[in-house]
């Protein structure tokens, strides 16, 4: 609050002065205009203001109430002061102070999020040492606390660059055609990113097959040089991929050879080249201008997802889809645009 120039500090009531001061400034911090705590923050003021002009100590909860503008809740809150010691309220604030800055920490293992965080605050853990000890971490879990350290730094865009790089050749020594993009933060141009995406895909091969030799041919590679250390979600194969378009996915920790280098978070997606398009959109991102394109697809009768825009969906009155609908567009990006009829982004104004 403004400190009037020339006021002395309070020669009464200090330390409920400070108390009260804590809670108002803690509600002008989580006030939205017209709130509750809004008006909280302008009773508190006025209570301040008041009691900042006493010439007595207040020692009782009666006493609070007979001062001009404090009412019978802040009444209470007095009293507790003088009784106790402390507001009870400030230990609850504190309290869940508290538990925000632990489960900030939790959530900040890769695998873990708000459930989870909060499940384990309930549980009394406070630590990363306290979740270690837990004996039913998933796999992520447990590979999002081995690397933590390393998975907390940021990716210069120089070394994106250079793993992209390394799964790019990788992929060419099965079939040069071979193409593989980085997508995701890097490809809007960001500085550094959280981790690297990659899109493979190969000129007109668009069966299950196929593209489960391609990933599997690069996993094979790059397990072996060493660059992926720990798998966090492999692609499986089932016989009745051959001869359709299927999507693999694998996520893992990859490392660049050298001493000093830091373990990174990599996406690999292997691709039909019919959707090539549609999965550079949804890998590129961001994860808002996504859900805003899929929104506008949807407004227009339309669905718009990784594997291309489709057209004539018929949804029951959940708008709960009850067909796949006619795939129209995803070979380009381009298309997608066109087909929605909105002006083509390039990747780097896809800052929704
Ligand atoms: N994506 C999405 N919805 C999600 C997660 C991802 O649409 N819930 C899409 C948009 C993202 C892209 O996938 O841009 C890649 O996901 P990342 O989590 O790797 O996000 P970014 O690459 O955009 O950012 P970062 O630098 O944190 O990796
Ligand atoms: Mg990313
Ligand atoms: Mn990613």
């Amino acid at each position: 609050s403004p400190h009037v120039a020339g006021q002395k500090e309070p020669l009464y009531n200090k330390k409920i002065l400070e108390q009260l001061t804590t809670l108002m400034n803690h509600y002008d911090r989580i006030k939205t205009k017209g709130s509750k705590e809004h008006f909280k923050v302008i009773n508190y003021r006025k209570a301040i203001t008041s009691i900042k002009a006493l010439d007595y100590e207040i020692t009782s909860k009666e006493m609070a109430l007979k001062v001009d503008r404090v009412g019978k809740k802040m009444a209470e809150k007095i009293g507790e002061c003088v009784a106790f010691g402390k507001i009870r309220k400030l230990d609850h604030l504190n309290a869940d102070k508290e538990r925000s800055r632990v489960e900030t920490l939790f959530r900040s293992i890769y695998g873990v999020g708000s459930e989870k965080a909060s499940d384990w605050y309930n549980l009394g853990l406070r630590t990363l040492d306290d979740v270690r000890k837990q004996s039913d971490l998933t796999k992520n879990q447990i590979v999002g606390l081995q690397y933590y350290n390393d998975l907390l730094v940021r990716i210069p865009r120089a070394e994106v660059e250079q793993i992209g790089k390394v799964v790019g050749d990788a992929a060419k020594k099965l079939h040069p055609d071979i193409q593989s993009q980085v997508t995701g933060s890097f490809r809007r141009g960001k500085p550094d990113c959280g981790d690297i995406d990659i899109v493979v895909a190969r000129p007109n091969i668009d069966d299950g097959d196929h593209l489960y030799q391609i990933m599997h041919h690069i996993l094979k590679d790059l397990i072996n040089e060493g660059f992926l250390v720990e798998h966090l979600s492999l692609p499986t194969y089932t016989e009745d991929m051959a001869n359709k378009p299927k999507h693999f996915k694998y996520m893992g920790i990859c490392k660049l050879p050298g001493e000093k280098q830091v373990h990174r978070h990599i996406d690999i997606l292997v691709v039909p080249w019919i959707h090539l398009g549609s999965t550079l959109l949804y890998f590129t991102g961001n994860d808002i201008c996504n859900r805003s394109m899929r929104q506008l697809a949807s407004n227009r009768g339309m669905r718009l997802s990784d594997k291309g825009l489709f057209i004539n969906v018929i949804r029951n009155r959940d708008r709960k889809k009850v067909n796949e609908g006619q795939w129209v567009a995803g070979r380009t990006e381009r298309e997608v645009f066109e087909y929605l009829g909105i002006k083509y982004l390039e990747p780097y104004e896809r800052e929704c």
